[in-house]
């Protein structure tokens, strides 16, 4: 065998492997890693056509076309074949993407408000509707708010450290106001709001927000949450407060439901009554909810003590004023018929989801 048939021979097998291996590429990758190995700078192929130089001179012009037709073919078989696998990668990505646009769509989970919320809001907008705006106070708030111009004096039991949440550090210096404390009722705002209004009337508000005790059992939460009531203005009297909390009822609760005043003690309402609600557990027959007495109690209320009236700058021989706390839990769980106060804070979606 010459030099040349010998040469010739190693570029047809290399020729036949190159073809062999190019046919059975399956990626892009495989097919650039091919190309390095018979193309590149060492490639095999890139090797033997170097080897032409070693040819006599006469041979290499025949031995040249030779190895570039062997050259084209390569090149044109890499080209090919990456076209077929990136149109079958292609295709299979258009497939595995597909959207089935017909099939009906499937709804993202939406929460909803808290029964809490829902009766606050039914609330604010009851008295809304009968005139009151919405006032704020602060959780975190002075005795002096509390306690003090509330008509509640330093001895008062419910000062006691058994029965209210105490913070460390004191109201700011503009406000020397005894100790600081989580509010044990919204009444403070009542204070807040006359002193806001300068003694401009009336003074209509009510005021929703988180309350602070000691309590824990089926009915009393340690946090819970009141909506405050305070109308002063010239000639306020006991009928205004009693028809107000009617109407609230009635519209609560639909045009049977009917209230009962107990007279009660307040420091900061003379005189002063505990309100109850017609039970809807038993439609006023007696139960357990309502132990059975056919009623239940959901707020405090009465006419403004004038130590208050003064607190908040009003003058008690001009003007008098009504006031009510009602126990939102209270009002959501007669509305609503929830047994135990408690599932209102588990959050358990199960409960929740019927509102
Ligand atoms: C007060 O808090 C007075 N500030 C209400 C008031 C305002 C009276 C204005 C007069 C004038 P009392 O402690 O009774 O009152 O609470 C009012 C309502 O809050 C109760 O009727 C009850 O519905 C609710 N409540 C009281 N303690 C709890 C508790 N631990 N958990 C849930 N609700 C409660």
């Amino acid at each position: 065998m010459t030099a040349r048939e010998l040469w010739e021979a190693r570029l047809a097998a290399l020729a036949t492997r190159a073809r062999t291996a190019l046919a059975a590429a399956q990626s892009v990758q495989e097919l650039e890693e091919l190309r390095v190995h018979l193309l590149g700078r060492k490639g095999e192929l890139t090797l033997t056509l170097r080897e032409l130089g070693q040819l006599a001179a006469d041979e290499r012009p025949a031995a040249g076309a030779l190895a570039n037709r062997v050259r084209a073919e390569v090149e044109q078989s890499l080209e090919e074949r990456g076209q077929e696998i990136r149109a079958r990668d292609l295709e299979q990505r258009l497939e595995a993407e597909a959207v089935d646009v017909t099939l009906p769509g499937r709804r993202p989970p939406r929460g909803h408000p808290h029964p809490l919320v829902l009766v606050r809001q039914e609330m604010e907008a009851i008295f809304a509707s009968l005139g009151f705006a919405v006032a704020e106070g602060p959780e975190v708030e002075s005795e002096w708010y509390n306690f003090e111009a509330l008509n509640i004096p330093a001895d008062h039991p419910a000062r006691e450290m058994q029965d209210s949440f105490y913070v460390e550090g004191h109201p700011g210096a503009d406000e020397p106001r005894g100790q600081l404390l989580l509010r044990t009722h919204t009444s403070p705002v009542q204070i807040r709001g006359m002193l806001a209004q300068q003694r401009a009337l009336p003074v209509r508000i009510i005021a929703a927000g988180r309350v602070y005790r000691r309590d824990d059992d089926a009915t009393h939460s340690p946090m819970f949450h009141q909506v405050e009531g305070l109308l002063v203005d010239r000639g306020v009297s006991f009928a205004h407060l009693k028809g107000i909390l009617a109407e609230f009822a009635r519209r609560l609760w639909g045009p049977r439901a009917a209230i009962r005043l107990r007279p009660s003690y307040f420091p900061f309402t003379e005189p002063s009554a505990e309100v109850d609600v017609w039970c809807v557990f038993c439609q006023g027959k007696g139960c357990r909810t309502c132990k059975g007495s056919g009623w239940i109690e959901i707020l405090g209320a009465g006419m403004v003590h004038p130590s208050v009236l003064l607190a908040g700058g009003y003058d008690p021989e001009e003007v008098s004023g009504l006031a009510f706390g009602v126990g939102v839990e209270r009002v959501a769980m007669l509305r609503y018929q929830i047994e135990d106060i408690r599932l209102l804070y588990e959050g358990d979606l199960r409960f929740l989801e019927q509102f």
